[in-house]
């Protein structure tokens, strides 16, 4: 019913002609996968470039991050109406990254996301918890507040259009996976927050990717659990044959 999405989030790697051999890479042996949906999330400099690569294929184009304002006195930063520009369709909002490394709190989330739907545009928003508050056992506590904060004010026609991305924090680039029950664990928690906040067919709907250490290795495992339906790979992603590996 939920059909699987698959992300490559680039982080900070690739020069554009590296990005272009990624993506002819990606585009030739993925061509026939047509019952998935695949997104790539290059650096800024190379969306243009990758949007023209990706054209009249199978790939959709993601930015990692926006500003919640689509012009003005705002130096240093993107719009959700330009990245539209750029050929993007996804924008990654809240991710850990963002949230630990730049600041950004639930309340600047839920107004980037409020943007990217603005100019509807789909935003895959990250949730998860940190080493720290699983141990002290608060995941249920701080995937709720994620949630709350960062959907606030949403429609339910909007929420149609949203991808969640569930990202445990301690599994992010350490190696360390979530095992296949701790996800299903989060993704059914979160399936139920948005039954809770929205509606039933909201949460039957929306698709909640896991993400944190996806590898080629333990895609399968995920992929079998209930309430996943895709993933956000990082590391992964910078090689064509490990991705390509994990869509199929
Ligand atoms: C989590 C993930 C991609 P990685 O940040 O968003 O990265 O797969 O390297 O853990």
């Amino acid at each position: 019913m939920r059909k699987p999405l698959i992300a490559g989030n680039w982080k900070l790697h690739k020069t554009i002609p590296e990005a272009l051999d990624l993506i002819e890479a990606l585009k030739k042996d993925l061509a026939d996968k047509t019952d998935i949906e695949i997104v790539v999330a290059p650096v800024f400099t190379a969306l243009v470039p990758v949007a023209q690569a990706v054209k009249s294929s199978n790939i959709a184009l993601a930015a990692q991050n926006c500003y919640c304002e689509n012009s003005g006195a705002f130096t240093g930063e993107v719009s959700p109406a330009l990245l539209k520009d750029a050929g993007c369709s996804h924008v990654i909002v809240g991710h850990s990254e963002r949230r630990q490394l730049f600041g950004e709190n639930d309340e600047l989330i839920n107004r980037k996301l409020k943007a990217v739907l603005a100019e509807d545009l789909i935003p895959i928003f990250c949730i998860g918890e940190t080493l720290e508050e699983r141990e002290k056992d608060e995941m249920m506590d701080v995937l709720k507040r994620q949630v709350t904060v960062g959907l606030n004010g949403l429609s339910e026609t909007e929420m149609f259009k949203v991808v969640v991305a569930y990202e445990p924090v301690w599994a992010i680039g350490t190696g360390k996976v979530a095992s296949t029950d701790q996800a299903q664990e989060a993704h059914a928690f979160v399936r139920g927050l948005l039954a809770g906040l929205f509606s039933t067919p909201v949460a039957e709907q929306v698709r909640i990717l896991y993400g944190g250490s996806v590898k080629p290795d333990n895609v399968d495992g995920l992929m079998a659990q209930t309430d996943i339906d895709g993933t956000l790979v990082g590391g992964a992603s910078l090689k064509a044959a490990d991705f390509i590996r994990i869509a199929r």
